[in-house]
């Protein structure tokens, strides 16, 4: 019995070993926003758990006129947000995507979307590699 745990822990460490591997991004939401919203914000983790900086050159969505990559900053208690053209995930790191933090803007949406709805999102990275993303629509993160 104690072998076959072992043996099945092994197996355990093995997937999540697997699933840990490259560049990926998980727990991606789209926060719900009023019907005439000009805007909303997406979140999501971006891991890049290989031996090189990514870098992520542009977003777009068929649902949205424009798609960027923004951080809000607070100064003075007041919150600004700053467009970043590009932005590297460096090799090993992480980048949290999440309220008040590193956002995806997508303004002019070209359909409403309410709860439970579903953003494709396309990133596209320097190496010219897309990443495609199914963005749920959500009141909070998952
Ligand atoms: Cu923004």
């Amino acid at each position: 019995m104690r072998l076959l745990s072992t043996f099945l822990l092994a197996l355990l460490l093995t997937a999540c070993d697997q699933q840990a591997e490259g560049f990926f991004i998980e727990k991606s939401w789209i926060r719900e926003a009023p019907p005439n919203a000009r805007a909303l914000a997406g979140y999501m983790l971006l891991n890049n758990n290989t031996a090189k900086d990514v870098t992520l050159v542009s977003a777009q969505s068929d649902d949205f006129a424009v798609v960027q990559f923004h951080r809000s900053i607070e100064e003075d208690g007041v919150y600004r947000m700053q467009h970043y053209p590009q932005l590297t995930v460096a090799a090993g790191e992480t980048i949290e995507f999440k309220p008040a933090d590193f956002h995806l803007m997508l303004m002019s949406p070209k359909r409403a979307l309410t709860l439970g709805d579903t953003v494709t999102v396309q990133l596209t990275l320097s190496d010219k590699t897309v990443v495609l993303l199914n963005i749920p629509v959500q009141k909070k993160a998952p």
